[in-house]
């Protein structure tokens, strides 16, 4: 069995935008200073277990369309080998300096939680000495609360309190082997966490149980001595008709009346946003203005499916707009941007895989180099604080402050015969000027 599925690819190297090779970079100049920080200190890319080495090119329709060696192993232990090693070549090949997995991609599930315990220790122990070698670190790691069918109804959330029982023990496990791994975030998404009819759901019930859970893997967070940050991803459907945690709004209110809000931020994921109603930097902005920005999810959806195609992000202006909002909020602490993304199921070789991760890389490099020219040369920024210019003055002062009444405004008003002026909105103008920078 050959052991370096890549070996017709080297390592990828960044050859500037004229460069025709594919397999090269012509964006992505990880040692460029960008704004006082080298640019994959900005990205902080990381790539994902589960859609690029786990998912065999099934849908619902069909099969697994790859031809990988390691989905030929019938030893699930061997088969994790193989694929931890194939993983590993890939991130040293494309550079990417960052990972992500599920407890249930890296390791198979056992007959028993034990048995899928200690599948889990021997393939982490292998990882270590990987992450070691080739220094590729964890951005987060996770756990797989929706794919077994003892999660049809929940974890958290489930009816049966045993289930609940069961998920935190996954997530106490996977939590301990993130710490273990220094992992510099834990997420969770609740995939299962929602609900089909409220024939059978009690709903209240449910979100006091997930509120439970979160606390508990907070306290366990601290109990152990993690410093990394918890985020939860917000998702607005699918697999269940009702997310709990639709948006970025809904899970902040959910935080809070918990209190957990200091405990948590948010994994924003691209094509989450959309299915939601937003777009993508709404949903980072809404995050940072709240103080709960974490981390990205980097993939789109399709415009004309309503579903999570998690494709490789394309659109440069998107991701210029996003990285302009990132920035002006200082920028990721922790958190990066994981290629939550999988290839289309016909694109069967090797290469498809570095193509699709050097077209996203390239792309957000791209977006961060414009976010900088619009950062650097504030025109945007102009316009938005001349909009709000008033606030400066004295009576916009004077209301902020609470120093005025409603009947005192109406007063001040009344008296000055204030007629406020109408002015532009400038959007086209706007638009205008943001193409200039493409
Ligand atoms: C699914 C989610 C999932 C999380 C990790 O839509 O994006 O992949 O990121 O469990
Ligand atoms: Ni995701
Ligand atoms: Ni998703």
């Amino acid at each position: 069995m050959s052991d370096s599925f890549f070996q017709r690819i080297d390592k990828i190297r960044y050859e500037g935008p004229q460069s025709e090779n594919p397999l090269a970079f012509r964006y992505y100049d990880k040692d460029r200073m960008v704004l006082g920080k080298k640019l994959a200190d900005h990205l902080r890319v990381a790539v994902c277990y589960w859609h690029t080495f786990a998912w065999p090119g099934s849908d619902i329709f069909g099969q697994g369309t790859f031809d990988r060696p390691w989905f030929k192993i019938s030893n699930p232990i061997e088969a994790a080998e193989l694929k931890l090693k194939v993983a590993f070549e890939f991130f040293e090949k494309l550079g990417s300096p960052y990972f992500t997995f599920h407890d249930r991609d890296i390791a198979p599930e056992g007959a028993t939680l034990k048995e899928s315990h200690s599948n889990l220790d021997r393939i982490i122990a292998q990882a270590e000495g990987e992450m070691k070698r080739t220094g590729v670190k964890l951005l987060w790691g996770t756990a797989n609360l929706f794919s077994n069918p003892r999660y049809m109804s929940g974890a958290a959330t489930n009816p049966d309190p045993e289930v609940f029982a069961y998920g935190a023990a996954q997530v106490r496990k996977i939590l301990d082997i993130t710490h273990k791994l220094n992992g510099e975030n834990y997420v969770l998404w609740g995939g299962r966490e929602g609900y089909e009819t409220l024939l059978n759901t009690d709903m209240k019930r449910e979100a006091d149980q997930l509120g439970r859970f979160l606390t508990l893997v907070a306290e366990h967070k601290h109990k152990i001595g993690f410093k990394g940050t918890l985020l939860l991803e917000p998702k607005p459907k699918e697999p269940t008709k009702h997310q709990y945690d639709y948006d970025t709004a809904t899970v902040y209110a959910f935080l809070q009346r918990y209190k957990l809000d200091r405990e948590y931020a948010v994994n924003i994921e691209a094509n989450h946003a959309i299915l939601s109603g937003h777009t993508f930097q709404h949903e980072v902005a809404y995050a940072i203005q709240n103080g709960v920005f974490g981390s990205i999810d980097m993939n789109r959806g399709d415009y004309l499916l309503g579903w999570d195609t998690d494709q490789f992000p394309n659109d440069v202006q998107e991701i210029a707009l996003v990285m302009a909002t990132i920035l002006k909020g200082g920028g990721f602490t922790t958190g990066g941007m994981n290629f939550d993304a999988k290839l289309r199921r016909q694109s069967i070789d090797p290469e498809d895989l570095f193509h699709a991760h050097i077209g996203g890389m390239d792309c957000l490099a791209r977006g961060l180099l414009i976010a900088e020219k619009m950062i650097s040369d504030g025109k945007l920024e102009a316009v938005i604080n001349e909009r709000y210019a008033g606030w400066k003055g004295e009576l916009g002062q004077k209301i902020l402050s609470g120093k005025a009444s409603l009947a005192e405004l109406s007063d001040t008003v009344l008296e000055k015969g204030i007629e406020p002026k109408a002015r532009s909105g400038r959007q086209e103008y706007l638009e205008n000027l943001l193409a200039r920078y493409f």
